[in-house]
């Protein structure tokens, strides 16, 4: 009898907020290549590649085991003809032309740099390399006018692109606990974004304020913001009520899921004692989201706030084709029913969306 070989092949769920992604998995060379060319993408504002990319590599994150053949693959949802090229590239000579060409591009790497600047979008990137302006040296010589905001990006460059740990986001969140609770007795503080999924490191570190009287959240934002202010804790804030005209990391850097909770995109000086500075320095930079949400759409905004991106975008994705339903970090609204469904927990959102629970920790697609 004459067997196919093809062991096990791999079944996973369409949609990634179907699936559980924990933080390590069996395929990092497969998804790293996947994922460089969705940044690649997201730096040329090609949003369907990166979506694209972006779904493959999440796909590749939530298998079993590791891949040792494209045909374990077969009937696998989000892998496209461009995906599996790629894979079949990496899993026969370790890596991939496309990928290695893009590595080592200058433009991709300009754009990494500069966007690598706190608020600066792709837009202002791709302008500068226009006018020839490849690197940091090369900003700094030129007349280019910066705002605020990349000022202090460029300023604090080389702190705000070393990967922030999770004993430097505990020594925040005991800062703005004691801020919060000082000011305004009975406000929560809640740690969102990657390291409430379990992540060791992180690029900023993400708040969600509340107080549990609806209305009583009113002023935290400002009270807060002052009192870290004086004392000498922030190098740089940016309070907004509305947020349309913002972005995810400061102005130029547009997002899809915008909303419009009273934010503060700060910058964090940390002391010796509250971090670990670079050999020879005091302090060190941290960039510090700050977000204040009603304890009536606090569900709603913990759950759009953790994240992973892809995860977030999938939920959305659900509820808008398979549910006919509007998710936002504000709320969800069934189109079909013509009401807002309210929730005071993340497992009841799920619920209102026909989906199993699915824990923070594995949210990292
Ligand atoms: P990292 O910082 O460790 O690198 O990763 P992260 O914590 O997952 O990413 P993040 O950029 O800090 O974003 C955290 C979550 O917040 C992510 O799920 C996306 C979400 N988010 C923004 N901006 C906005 C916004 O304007 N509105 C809403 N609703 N969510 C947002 O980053
Ligand atoms: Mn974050
Ligand atoms: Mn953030």
């Amino acid at each position: 009898e004459e067997k196919e070989e093809e062991t096990c092949s791999f079944t996973v769920p369409n949609y990634a907020c179907q699936r559980r992604t924990q933080l390590h998995h069996h395929n990092p060379s497969l998804s790293d290549a996947l994922t460089l060319l969705a940044e690649n993408a997201e730096l040329n504002e090609d949003d369907g590649r990166a979506v694209a990319f972006r779904r493959a590599a999440a796909v590749l994150k939530a298998l079993p085991a590791e891949v040792t053949s494209v045909s374990q693959l077969k009937g696998l949802p989000c892998l496209g003809e461009h995906s599996l090229r790629v894979i079949k590239d990496v899993l026969k000579d370790g890596s991939c032309s496309e990928v290695e060409t893009t590595k080592h591009s200058q433009r991709f790497n300009a754009l990494k740099v500069l966007t690598g600047i706190f608020g600066v979008g792709v837009k202002t990137a791709d302008r500068w390399i226009r006018d020839g302006i490849f690197n940091l040296q090369q900003l700094r010589e030129s007349q280019t006018t910066l705002n605020r905001a990349q000022q202090a990006g460029l300023d604090h460059y080389e702190d705000l692109n070393q990967p922030v740990t999770r004993a430097d986001a505990d020594s925040i969140t005991e800062i703005v606990q004691e801020a919060v609770s000082s000011l305004f007795p009975g406000a929560q503080v809640t740690l969102t974004g990657g390291f409430r999924r379990g992540k060791m490191t992180g690029h900023d570190v993400d708040f969600l304020l509340t107080h549990p009287e609806e209305g009583r959240e009113e002023g935290l934002m400002d009270k807060v913001v002052s009192w870290l202010d004086s004392q000498g804790l922030l190098l740089y804030q940016k309070t907004s009520r509305n947020s349309y005209l913002e972005s995810r990391d400061g102005p130029g850097r547009p997002s899809s899921n915008m909303d419009r909770f009273e934010r503060c995109f700060a910058i964090f000086k940390l002391s010796r004692g509250q971090t670990s500075p670079p050999a020879g320095h005091q302090w060190r930079a941290v960039r510090v989201d700050l977000v204040v949400t009603p304890i009536s759409q606090f569900a709603f905004a913990l759950l759009g706030w953790t994240g992973s991106k892809l995860f977030e975008r999938e939920l959305r994705r659900w509820a808008g084709h398979e549910k006919a339903m509007s998710l936002s970090s504000h709320a969800l609204f069934d189109k079909t029913q013509k009401r807002y469904l309210r929730a005071s927990s993340e497992e009841e959102i799920f619920t209102h969306l026909g989906l199993s629970f699915i824990p923070p920790s594995q949210r990292n697609a």
